[in-house]
């Protein structure tokens, strides 16, 4: 699938090609000359969607938009959908640093919240619109750090981090967990394959317990970012609380039992191709990735990872 960015942001760009390069898909970059059409949405979402929407129509075939912007929570959630023109409008990004620190440079350390937000816009073959979002909170930092990323990276201190500035971590550091970084890898789970390559092809099975209230977060899991298809609850179960999914011909059920113990952890066995991209998706997404190798003579590549209920789940590649 060939699919177009339709961004003139050279750093979007890298991490959309980071992220999805070797997936499958083809990504590409806006042909020269070509400019993404004035933003005129008072949301994200709007803007996302006049971005794609005049690729599409420009280019035809799929392509994707990004809009993004950091949401500054003492300066009321400014500069938000303006950051690009917050120094003005022949603002570029070290002017719109340098006036950010100027706005917060009376703002004491524990005030000085903020987050980024990413609206991803993919517009399909035949103009359908769809829709991925990614948020990431931090602070910002008091003197810009670092020399890696675009834009107000080297402002931005993650909360999911160790204290460096997007800047300062490595870009697979910063994909993991960034706004960006989280509504491309809902935009894979959504096109059927891995952020970084391979597809979810079926499980083999089986029922996981989560306790009381983790639905959403089992959702994201299995949904958002194995891209397994939720599925309706079957007829007689209709009452009973969980979620389904399907596994090949079978379905994965996950239950959320009132009393859950940690200890009653299931083990499903997942079938997975491309199982070393699914790999670093899982890890990029901050899961914990347990390595277990290849086990002879089964000839069986496998690893082990927790959902977010804790149970283990083992993700097996046959070979051959
Ligand atoms: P396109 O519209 O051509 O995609 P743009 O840079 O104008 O590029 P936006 O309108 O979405 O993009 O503005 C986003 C602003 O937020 C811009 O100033 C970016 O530098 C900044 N920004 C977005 N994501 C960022 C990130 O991951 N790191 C640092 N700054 C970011």
């Amino acid at each position: 699938m060939r699919l177009m960015v339709a961004t003139g942001n050279r750093g979007k760009l890298a991490e959309f090609a980071a992220m999805l390069g070797g997936s499958g898909i083809e990504v590409l970059p806006l042909p020269a000359g070509a400019e993404t059409p004035e933003e005129t949405g008072t949301t994200l979402a709007e803007n996302a969607l006049i971005k794609a929407r005049a690729c599409h129509v420009a280019f035809g075939g799929a392509s994707v938009a990004d809009d993004s912007g950091l949401f500054v929570d003492a300066l009321g959630g400014a500069p938000g959908v303006r950051s690009a023109r917050f120094a003005g409008e022949d603002a570029d990004d070290a002017s719109n640093r340098a006036r950010l620190l100027g706005e917060m440079a009376e703002v004491p350390a524990g005030l000085r919240g903020a987050e980024f937000r990413c609206v991803l816009c993919l517009v399909g073959e035949v103009g359908e619109a769809r829709y991925f979002q990614g948020v990431v909170r931090g602070t910002i930092a008091l003197a810009e750090r670092g020399g890696n990323g675009f834009g107000y990276d080297p402002l931005f201190v993650p909360d999911e981090g160790d204290g460096r500035t997007f800047s300062e971590m490595l870009p697979q550091e910063k994909d993991a967990i960034s706004h960006r970084g989280r509504a491309i890898a809902l935009l894979a789970a959504e096109l059927g394959v891995a952020a970084g390559g391979g597809r979810v092809t079926g499980l083999d099975h089986v029922q996981v317990a989560g306790p009381a209230g983790c639905e959403e977060a089992m959702r994201a899991f299995y949904a958002g970012l194995l891209g397994l298809e939720e599925i309706p609850k079957p007829e007689p179960l209709a009452t009973r609380g969980g979620v389904w999914f399907r596994l090949g011909a079978q379905q994965l059920h996950v239950g959320i039992e009132k009393e859950f113990s940690p200890a009653r952890k299931a083990h499903p066995g997942i079938r997975v191709t491309g199982l070393a991209s699914l790999k670093e998706r899982l890890s990029r997404a901050g899961v914990a990735v347990i390595e277990d190798g290849l086990l002879e003579p089964y000839g069986v590549n496998r690893f082990y990872a927790d959902d977010p209920a804790g149970n283990r789940l083992e993700f097996v590649e046959i070979i051959g």
